[in-house]
């Protein structure tokens, strides 16, 4: 695999010498500075690779190797008649990447918000911090602090009491810290939507159901996958996280099914999966050792974290544990893209872009400020364990 991380550009406190030193070769990376659907030109594509290589003369070669995320206008995902502009914009974003020689587009279709969680700073029994997703706190906030108007028909009576009795033992900072987080959402930005404007947000999806963004997804994947696959992009879509739906607002990229229908959306090798195991594997019916297998021709990009489920669905609750300390079989994982890889030795995209995904927040990261999830030594610690297991099955699958 190539082993990659992600950077989110100059503001990141997290150094690019940083990533050198963890041991990667790749750096993920996205123009956040550019407004959702304008076009990313050559000229600022250049500017962020020339920051990337600043100091390629003077230590290992860091390479700008995925576009993490080329982000989908709204407009698209609502299937107004507007797309056809954001469509056209997003083709000459993947012209120009392609020109600049990067070759790997990461994007998602999660309507709103990107992902969500409940808590950012759940101490784990080590006392480094975790990422977490209670339900039922996000029942409270969808209830009581949202006042979503469908959010009643949205629960059972035993989640919405839960909630309740939840929701009146928390004090303002508590309440306001849940309202932040939830409403946190995008990468590479600190800032939260505000409530206020929120509401405004989801109503645009009242009626567009499943259904309907699922066929927003294909009508968007079959003007562009075809595209990209002439410009030698591959395309990669991040699964929903978590997956399934929140706040009434459909999410079509969760499942095995899902991702099925979609890979026969269009069936262009561009029309790909980016397989991250943090967001399937929080679905126990997510198999994800055999959705690797079937799926591994158009894995482009592979994101290696693990959650454990502490309950159920219904009333879900999951952290993010250590890399190799949740409940995905990483080794499984592993073992079928080292399998791909050597299937697609002699093709250009042989080696399989990865990066450890998340980290927990521990030892001196403790004491700074990063963008949740990814501080440098959570990340790190993953990423060495990941490096392990990697070199045991590639020896073990050599002799
Ligand atoms: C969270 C990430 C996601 C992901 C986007 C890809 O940490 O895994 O935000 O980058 O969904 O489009």
């Amino acid at each position: 695999m190539l082993h990659t991380m992600r950077w989110f550009g100059p503001n990141d406190p997290v150094s690019l010498m940083d990533i050198r030193q963890s041991g990667c070769a790749g750096v993920v990376s996205a123009l956040h500075q550019i407004a959702v659907g304008e076009v990313w030109t050559e000229a600022e594509i250049l500017e962020r690779i020339a920051i990337i290589e600043k100091d390629n003369d003077k230590f290992s070669e860091l390479k700008w190797s995925v576009v993490e995320s080329l982000p989908v206008h709204e407009d698209i995902k609502k299937g107004l008649p507007t797309r056809e502009k954001f469509i056209e914009n997003y083709k000459i974003s993947l012209q120009n990447l392609a020109k600049c020689g990067i070759k790997t587009v990461c994007y998602n279709f999660m309507p709103v918000l990107d992902w969500s969680r409940t808590k950012l700073d759940y101490t784990m029994p080590d006392g480094a911090k975790a990422l977490r997703f209670v339900w039922i706190d996000f029942a409270a906030f969808d209830l009581f602090i949202l006042k979503r108007p469908e959010a009643q028909n949205a629960y059972n009576e035993e989640t919405k009491a839960a909630a309740k009795v939840r929701f009146e033992c928390m004090n303002e900072a508590e309440k306001a810290e849940l309202q932040n987080t939830v409403l946190l959402g995008l990468p590479g930005s600190m800032e939260a939507f505000h409530l206020e404007t929120f509401q405004g947000l989801l109503n645009n999806y009242a009626k567009i159901g499943a259904d309907e963004l699922r066929e927003n997804l294909h009508y968007f994947v079959s003007q562009v996958a075809p595209f990209a696959q002439e410009l030698g992009i591959n395309l990669c879509i991040h699964p929903d996280d978590p997956p399934f739906p929140l706040l009434g607002l459909p999410r079509v990229v969760s499942t095995e099914q899902d991702l099925e229908m979609l890979m026969n959306a269009s069936p262009v090798k561009a029309n790909g999966i980016t397989f991250c195991t943090g967001s399937l594997g929080v679905r126990a019916d997510n198999d994800l050792v055999t959705m690797a297998r079937k799926f591994a021709d158009r894995i482009h990009f592979v994101h290696l974290r693990t959650t454990k489920r502490e309950t159920e669905y219904d009333t879900l609750v999951f952290h993010e544990a250590a890399h190799l300390a949740g409940d995905v079989d990483m080794y499984g994982v592993i073992f079928e893209i080292i399998k791909e890889e050597k299937r697609r030795i002699g093709q250009d995209d042989a080696q399989i872009p990865m990066r450890p995904d998340h980290g927990h927040q521990m030892l001196d990261d403790l004491q700074k400020t990063t963008y949740p999830g990814y501080s440098a030594i959570g990340r790190l610690k993953g990423l060495a364990e990941i490096r392990g297991m990697e070199l045991a099955i590639s020896r073990n699958l050599k002799e």
